[in-house]
């Protein structure tokens, strides 16, 4: 037995795709800088007239499955990042709009088999969404980490490409298994 683990560097050219909604793009496009800064730094090609990221805008979160879906389904990508923002107070539309973008983007990972990162912000503010945005931090770069991870572990378990070395394995204590590179002293106590 062994263990399956992304990594953020691969010999590997990994091709994704964002779909980033046009509404709200004060912060949608916002959170796109964040995720092709990330890209670039971990090697990855973010131009859209090269070979490893396409993007494609839609309307608004909600149609954001549909098309990620479609992208899936194309067979061309390794990883599906969906870029939205849903602003309460800003239209009733929210929690229809916040309801089906995340049950569509998880449906769409789902009945596909390709990883797609759920990367729309839900906040009852436009502040609390440009602070998750850039001015605090940007949720943009994380998105895009998730993909890169994820578009190697699939890429791993499909090809049985185990980690080497001694990780622990599991025997009836479970502490260790969820987090395997994770040194007890650094998960801040037992967990309980
Ligand atoms: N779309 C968003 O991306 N964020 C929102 O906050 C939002 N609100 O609140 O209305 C929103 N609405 C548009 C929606 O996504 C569709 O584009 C529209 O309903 C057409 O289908």
């Amino acid at each position: 037995m062994a263990v399956f683990e992304g990594t953020f560097t691969s010999d590997k050219p990994f091709r994704f795709a964002i779909v980033i909604a046009r509404f709200n793009d004060l912060v949608t496009g916002k959170l796109l800088a964040g995720c092709q800064d990330c890209l670039k730094r971990h090697g990855i090609d973010a131009n859209p007239e090269g070979q490893q990221v396409d993007y494609v805008w839609v309307p608004g979160s909600f149609e954001v499955p549909l098309v990620a879906r479609q992208l899936a389904l194309n067979g061309e990508y390794d990883a599906i990042i969906c870029l939205g923002a849903v602003i309460r107070g800003q239209t009733p539309h929210f929690d229809y709009v916040a309801a089906e973008v995340s049950k569509g983007v998880a449906a769409a990972g789902f009945q596909t088999g390709v990883p797609i990162v759920f990367g729309v912000v839900t906040t009852d503010t436009m502040q609390q969404a440009l602070e998750r945005a850039g001015i605090k931090s940007n949720l943009g770069w994380s998105y895009a980490m998730n993909a890169i991870e994820m578009a190697s572990l699939m890429h791993n378990i499909k090809h049985g490409i185990r980690q080497g070395g001694d990780f622990p394995r599991f025997s009836g204590d479970d502490s260790n298994v969820l987090m395997p590179n994770i040194r007890d002293e650094d998960r801040g106590g037992e967990l309980g």
